[in-house]
């Protein structure tokens, strides 16, 4: 049995896994670790970090191979070389975006300092925002035919780049609403279209991240 561990809220990096096991019926367990304790339990995980996943009382961790692995198990990744690019690149995009906005995160919620935090959060809205999403909004105009999913079979692409838009358009985030993305309509189409797409809006999981 797969055992998922992440912290005790919702958050991309796990999410991508649950919605991807769940998508095709995978059993899994899922472990939420209360923020208090962190600090006991890290050296428990490889490189001192979750999302971990532990199999047959191995862990395992990294966002992306342990997507890749799940959605090799779900059968939503790919055979096909070019479209396994396609579908790297949107989970390295992922973890990218992340590590952009992480400092004005880190300023807000580990350091409680509202100055910088408001400085770095602009400052990633005034280069980054679009820039970012034009990067993904790029790769799903250029690969994809139909711009329904961006190897045109629903993949774990999808669950990522959709999981991601919905982040940023949840209005979780401070100072980003989901205007930015009047500015990128072919990916508001597209994340129109997921937001719609029954067999990832039908799960539990789905809907308890959207609520
Ligand atoms: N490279 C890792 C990054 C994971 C990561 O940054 N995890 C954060 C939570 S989102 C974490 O474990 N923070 C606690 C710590 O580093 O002590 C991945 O790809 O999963």
């Amino acid at each position: 049995m797969i055992k998922l561990i992440y912290f005790d809220f919702d958050f991309w990096r796990v999410d991508i896994l649950r919605l991807s096991l769940s998508h095709s019926n995978i059993p899994y367990e899922f472990q939420r670790i209360p923020r208090q304790d962190w600090s006991k339990r890290k050296k428990e995980f490889p490189f001192g970090q979750v999302p971990s996943m532990i199999i047959d009382n191995r862990p395992y961790a990294h966002t992306h191979s342990l997507a890749k692995f799940c959605a090799i198990r779900s059968s939503l990744y790919d055979d096909n070389e070019f479209k396994i690019l396609i579908i790297d690149q949107v989970l390295d995009w992922a973890n990218e975006i992340t590590n952009h906005i992480a400092p004005s995160i880190r300023a807000a919620m580990r350091e409680k300092n509202l100055e910088k935090f408001k400085k770095l959060r602009k400052e990633f809205i005034r280069n980054d925002l679009i820039v970012w999403f034009s990067y993904l909004e790029n790769l799903l105009k250029n690969f994809s035919t139909k711009k329904q999913f961006f190897t045109d079979k629903f993949s774990i692409a999808d669950i990522t780049a959709w999981r991601i838009i919905f982040w940023f358009c949840s209005g979780k985030l401070e100072l980003i609403n989901d205007s930015f993305l009047n500015e990128l309509p072919i990916l508001k189409k597209y994340y129109t279209g997921i937001n719609n797409y029954q067999p990832l809006t039908k799960l539990k999981v789905f809907q308890s991240i959207v609520s």
